[in-house]
């Protein structure tokens, strides 16, 4: 795949930046003459990853050029950032896209424009080996009293404050990575991603860490993400679309998800408008 570097805001600014590459970006044709599609990542493997090497790949990325490149735009350029600041990055015009698998949720589908679902998948906790608190829903951690790790501004802050877990029991980790090490030092008793971020943050901490993970919990559903786009580049999200449709027809989108551990099904059988609770 062709590399797709980290935008870094040189000496011109970010706001000079902005303004330039916002305004040629409006539209498919904006992006096109632009070259590439600034996005918005997070940096939470599978779903989005950048390499030592500033390698941007992730099954989000990867399925967002693919579509891009069909539409005429050759290369995309992310920058990584908290689930939180995305939209407001997004409605600021720093990005044109935010493909970091944010999930589609009726308060995101008011500020945003979704695309069709692309990566599903359930949520979890990352606990010490055994799970010796027995935390095995986010109630479960309101009584007890745990301190839970979150990424910012993410699905399971929310979940976990709706749940009754105490604000200052909420623990917002500084990347998705630091979770587990916080874990492993005690600063928190539980770290909730969902399955495929804890597998693969699992599987990179290696045999003999002392941690596991529990999975699935009653209760909550299994989330989708899609590309999310400014409300008023609707007409650039209904390009996106067809073009995604079309993937997912052809077998081109389970190729490219699948190897992740995605379920190109599972996106398929859901709608932005079921997600969305309606219109998006
Ligand atoms: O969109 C979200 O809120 C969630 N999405 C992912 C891929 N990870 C955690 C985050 O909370």
């Amino acid at each position: 795949m062709k590399l797709s570097t980290i935008l870094t805001f040189t000496a011109i600014g970010a706001s000079a930046l902005t303004a330039m590459t916002a305004a040629q970006a409006a539209d498919l044709e904006g992006l096109k003459s632009q070259g590439f599609a600034r996005i918005a990542i997070a940096n939470e493997p599978p779903w989005t990853q950048v390499t030592s090497d500033g390698k941007v790949s992730g099954a989000g990325p990867d399925v967002a050029l693919a579509v891009l490149k069909k539409l005429g735009v050759g290369d995309i350029v992310a920058s990584i950032s908290e689930y939180g600041a995305m939209i407001p990055g997004l409605q600021a015009q720093r990005f044109d896209m935010v493909a970091a698998g944010l999930f589609i949720k009726p308060e995101r589908c008011e500020a945003v424009a979704f695309s069709q679902p692309d990566l599903c998948d359930a949520e979890s906790f990352m606990v010490k080996e055994g799970n010796p608190m027995g935390l095995k829903s986010f109630a479960d951690i309101a009584s007890s009293g745990a301190k839970v790790g979150v990424v910012g501004g993410g699905t399971e802050e929310k979940l976990a404050i709706e749940a009754g877990v105490s604000r200052a029991n909420v623990i917002v980790v500084p990347d998705p990575q630091s979770g587990s090490k916080m874990l492993q030092d005690g600063r928190i008793d539980v770290y909730a991603l969902p399955v495929l971020s804890i597998s693969d943050l699992l599987k990179k901490a290696g045999e003999g860490s002392g941690l596991e993970m529990f999975a699935p919990f009653e209760g909550t559903p299994i989330f989708c993400a899609g590309v999310a786009f400014r409300k008023e580049d609707s007409a650039l999200r209904d390009a996106y679309d067809v073009v995604l449709v079309e993937m997912k027809a052809s077998g081109e989108f389970a190729a490219i998800v699948e190897p992740y551990g995605y379920s190109a099904d599972a996106a398929i059988q859901q709608t932005r408008e079921n997600l969305c609770g309606g219109p998006n």
